[in-house]
């Protein structure tokens, strides 16, 4: 007797929006003192950005040097939440701030690049290849996406070694369309590795905007092929940042795997130093600096909560001698000795 056919196979997986999500974030709920201290990092970098703009026109800095000018609450909001003692972080070549707001000594970033041997990374690495094993900061990475792959390993490692620690990888708009991010994906997912991907999407590339180089603009949807969640974040504002990354870190040290922040951000500055800029107008960076500027939106919330002009006064002051004092620090040690051409750039293992 024919044997009645199977059913005609029922579709196994539910549609995309039936998986598990993480919840929405909530803009964090600072105290007047933690705010303070978001002030005082995101106005550090900014005037230390300026600083270096300074003496790269004096021609104190040589080769590429990325700003971060504008960007400023992503690296601050996001690793606020980050525990210094076992997380890791690592980004790009516009990485100035992100070691800022790690706490790492603004002398050595900047005498790292006058190319002085007191710098992070002896005065070899230049303003793209900086490095704190100390501070958990693996760089610094001039090669556009090279640090997710790199990101990746370094979850891998906290896995392995069930350290308890979370990677922070931060990649461009630009970068997201590089195809070994998501190789990363893939195995990110794959292995369940703690890991955030933070897309800084600052609107541009080297020279063009996400739009004329992305078909799915909307990056923090990325992940979606992978199973990796996204969530799009305003990056002008640091405590969305923060409550962006804390929803991140729930999700990640609950061992669900990776997720996606996208924030949506702006550079003010040039790519790099010479950048005739013909992509954008001036209107639309000047509208944005008046409109959505991360350091006067704290200055708004610190004002409400009855912070005077007179204390962000003094705390100003406090960074302008700082940086002060990176720079001439940094002009004023030695370069590197001769003898020194070979060492630290390759290390051989057996
Ligand atoms: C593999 C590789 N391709 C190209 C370059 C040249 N390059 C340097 S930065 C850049 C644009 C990257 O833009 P994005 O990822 O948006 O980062 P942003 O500069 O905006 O921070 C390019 C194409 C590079 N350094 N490495
Ligand atoms: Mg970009």
């Amino acid at each position: 007797m024919a044997k009645t056919p199977p059913p005609a196979r029922a579709i196994a997986e539910p549609p995309i929006t039936n998986r598990e999500r993480p919840a929405e974030p909530k803009p964090y709920e600072a105290s007047k003192d933690e705010l303070l201290e978001m002030y005082r990092q995101m106005l550090l970098i900014r005037r230390f950005e300026e600083k270096a703009g300074q003496l790269y026109g004096l021609g104190l800095i040589g080769g590429f040097c990325h700003l971060y000018i504008g960007q400023e609450a992503v690296a601050v909001g996001l690793q606020s939440a980050l525990n210094g003692d076992t997380d890791s972080v690592i980004t790009g070549y516009r990485d100035h701030g992100h070691m800022l707001a790690y706490g790492i000594d603004p002398k050595v970033i900047m005498a790292e690049l006058t190319g002085r041997n007191s710098g992070i990374s002896k005065g070899k690495g230049g303003s793209m290849h900086m490095f704190s094993t100390e501070h958990k900061f693996y760089g610094g990475h001039g090669i556009v996406g090279a640090q997710v792959s790199l990101g990746t390993g370094l979850a891998f490692k906290h896995k392995y070694s069930n350290d308890g620690g979370v990677c922070m990888a931060y990649f461009g708009d630009g970068a997201s369309n590089q195809g070994q991010v998501y190789e990363s994906f893939n195995m990110a997912e794959l292995w369940k590795l703690p890991i955030i991907f933070v897309i800084e999407n600052n609107q541009y590339a080297m020279g063009t905007s996400v739009n004329r180089a992305s078909a799915e603009d909307q990056l923090y949807r990325r992940g979606e092929s992978f199973r990796i969640p996204g969530i799009q974040v305003d990056g002008m504002d640091v405590l969305a940042c923060r409550g962006a990354a804390e929803e991140a870190l729930a999700w990640v040290r609950a061992g669900k795997g990776p997720i996606i922040l996208e924030m949506k951000t702006y550079r003010y500055r040039g790519h790099s130093m010479s950048d005739p800029a013909k992509y954008r107008t001036r209107d639309e960076v000047q509208a944005v600096r008046d409109k959505s500027d991360p350091i006067d939106h704290v200055k708004a919330l610190l004002d409400a909560q009855g912070v005077t002009e007179a204390d962000l006064k003094s705390i100003e002051q406090q960074i302008r001698k700082t940086v002060n004092e990176a720079a001439d620090f940094a002009e004023q040690t030695p370069e590197p000795d001769a003898a020194e051409l070979y060492t630290d750039v390759l290390v051989e293992s057996y």
